[in-house]
C-alpha cells in the first residue's frame, strides 16, 4: 500500500477502476474436441448471452461489456447490429471487443490470412475489413485477432512467404481503422497447428502490430504459453514498448479457454497485475482486461462469477503492494526482504475490503451466494433445457 492513503481509499480507488471483459462464449456449449457435456442453462441465442452477460455485470459490478465473436454472434454483419443495439438497452451490457473467425470456414485448411492461395488469403482480408465495420458499427474499440494458421509438418510451407502475407494482411485491415479503434494482434504457440503457428509468440505479435501501424497492439492470452514462461516479464516488455493492448485471462493448465482465472496460480496473476500498477492508472484504461474461457464442467454462470471474483480479489491484492518501499529493497538487493514484503501483499485475505466495497457500492456482498438465491441458473436451465432434444451421445 502506498503512504498517505487509508487502506478503504486504496481498495475503492482500485475496485472502481478494475473492468473486466466476458465473452459471449463462455454462456454457450462448448467442449474439447472430443465431445461436449451439454448444460441445461447454455445459452444458444445473442439474447440468452446479453442476458447472461447482464447477471454477472449486476452481481460484480465489473463485467459492462461482452466480447463478441463474429460468426458466432454476428452471422449477417453489420445487418446485426440493431439488434445488438436492442439487446444492450435491456440487458445494461455493451458489446465489446469485435473477434473475426478465421478458423471455421472449409477454405482455411491450409491457412487464411497467410494461405498460399491468393483468393483464400483475399476472404480472409475481406473477413477482416467486415469486422472493422461491425466494430464502428457497434461503437467497439477494440479488434481481436486470433490466427488460427499454421502447419504440422516440416518443409510443408514456407514460412517467410507467409510472414510477407501476414504483414501485408495486418497493414491492409489497419488501413481501415477509424481513429479510436485498435487491432489487438493475439499469438499462440500450438494449437490447431502444431508443428509452427505464424504468430506463435509475444515477439512475433509485437512486430507484426508495429508493422500493421500505430494503433496496432499485443494480445497476452495466458494459456497461450509453454510451461514456465515468465508471462509477467513479457508483459513488462510490452509496457515498457507501450505495446501492451489487453489480455485473455484463463490458466494455461487447460492450454487455452476453460479454466477459472487464478484456479492454478493465482499468484501469477497477482504478478501480471502488479506489473500493470506499476505503470500507473493514466495506462490502465489502454489494457482491455478480458476472459477466454468457456467452462465445460462448472456451470457456467456460477464459474463466470467466480473468474470475475477472483479477478477483483487479485487486483486489489497488486494494488496493496508497497511499491515504494518495495523499490527501496530492490535497490539494496534486500531479497528475502523484497520477496517477503511481495509475497506477504498476496497472502492478504482482501476480501473483507473487497465486501465493504460492494456494500458502499450497493452490490451483493457474495455474488456466488446471491447467483445461487436469485434462481437465476435454475430458471435459466428449466427454460432453455426444455428447448434441448434428449442427447445420448454427446460426441
Ligand atoms: C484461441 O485459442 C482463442 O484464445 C482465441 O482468442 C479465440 O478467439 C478464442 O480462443 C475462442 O476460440
Ligand atoms: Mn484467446
Amino acid at each position: 500500500m502506498q503512504a498517505n492513503s487509508s487502506l478503504q481509499d486504496v481498495a475503492f480507488r482500485a475496485l472502481d477502476s478494475f473492468q473486466i471483459e466476458i465473452p459471449s462464449w463462455g454462456f454457450a456449449n462448448t467442449g474439447t474436441r472430443f465431445g461436449k457435456f451439454l448444460q441445461p442453462g447454455a445459452a444458444s441465442t445473442l439474447e440468452e448471452k446479453f442476458s447472461d452477460a447482464g447477471q454477472v455485470n449486476k452481481l460484480t459490478g465489473a463485467t459492462p461489456t461482452m466480447a463478441l465473436h463474429v460468426l458466432w454472434d454476428l452471422p449477417n454483419g453489420v445487418a446485426d447490429a440493431e439488434e445488438v443495439h436492442r439487446l444492450e438497452a435491456r440487458y445494461g451490457v455493451s458489446a465489446g471487443s469485435i473477434n473475426p473467425n478465421l478458423f471455421q470456414n472449409q477454405e482455411y485448411k491450409f491457412g487464411s490470412l497467410c494461405n498460399p492461395s491468393e483468393e483464400i488469403r483475399e476472404q480472409a482480408v475481406a473477413h477482416m475489413l467486415d469486422s472493422v465495420a461491425i466494430a464502428g458499427k457497434l461503437g467497439s474499440r477494440d479488434i481481436s485477432l486470433w490466427l488460427p494458421d499454421g502447419s504440422n509438418y516440416p518443409g510443408t510451407q514456407s514460412m517467410r512467404n507467409r510472414i510477407v502475407w501476414l504483414e501485408e494482411a495486418l497493414i491492409r485491415t489497419h488501413q481501415s481503422l477509424a481513429p479510436n479503434q485498435r487491432l489487438l494482434v493475439e499469438y499462440k504457440p500450438f494449437e490447431p497447428a502444431f508443428y509452427h503457428t505464424d504468430i506463435a509468440d509475444w515477439g512475433m505479435a509485437a512486430h507484426l502490430a508495429a508493422k500493421a501501424g500505430p494503433q496496432a497492439r499485443v494480445l497476452v492470452d495466458t494459456g497461450h504459453h509453454y510451461a514456465t514462461q515468465n508471462i509477467e516479464q513479457i508483459v513488462a516488455w510490452l509496457l515498457h514498448t507501450g505495446m501492451l493492448g489487453g489480455f485473455h485471462f484463463n490458466d494455461r493448465r487447460y492450454a487455452d479457454d476453460d479454466l477459472t482465472l487464478g484456479s492454478i496460480d493465482p499468484y501469477q496473476v497477482f504478478r501480471i497485475f502488479h506489473e500493470i500498477q506499476l505503470s500507473g492508472p493514466e495506462l490502465w484504461p489502454d489494457v482491455a482486461f478480458m476472459i477466454d474461457q468457456s467452462h465445460n464442467l462448472k456451470g457456467k454462470m456460477e464459474a463466470m462469477v467466480q473468474t470475475v471474483v477472483a479477478a477483483q480479489e487479485l487486483w486489489l491484492k497488486a494494488a496493496l503492494v508497497d511499491r515504494d518501499q518495495l523499490e527501496r529493497l530492490q535497490d539494496e538487493c534486500e531479497l528475502v526482504k523484497s520477496e517477503e514484503l511481495f509475497r506477504g501483499t498476496f497472502w492478504q485475505d482482501v476480501r473483507p475490503l473487497v465486501k465493504e466495497w460492494r456494500a458502499a457500492r450497493r452490490l451483493p456482498l457474495d455474488p456466488l451466494a446471491a447467483l445461487a438465491e436469485s434462481g437465476y441458473v435454475k430458471r435459466i436451465s428449466a427454460e432453455r433445457g426444455a428447448k434441448l432434444a434428449p442427447v445420448t451421445s454427446y460426441a
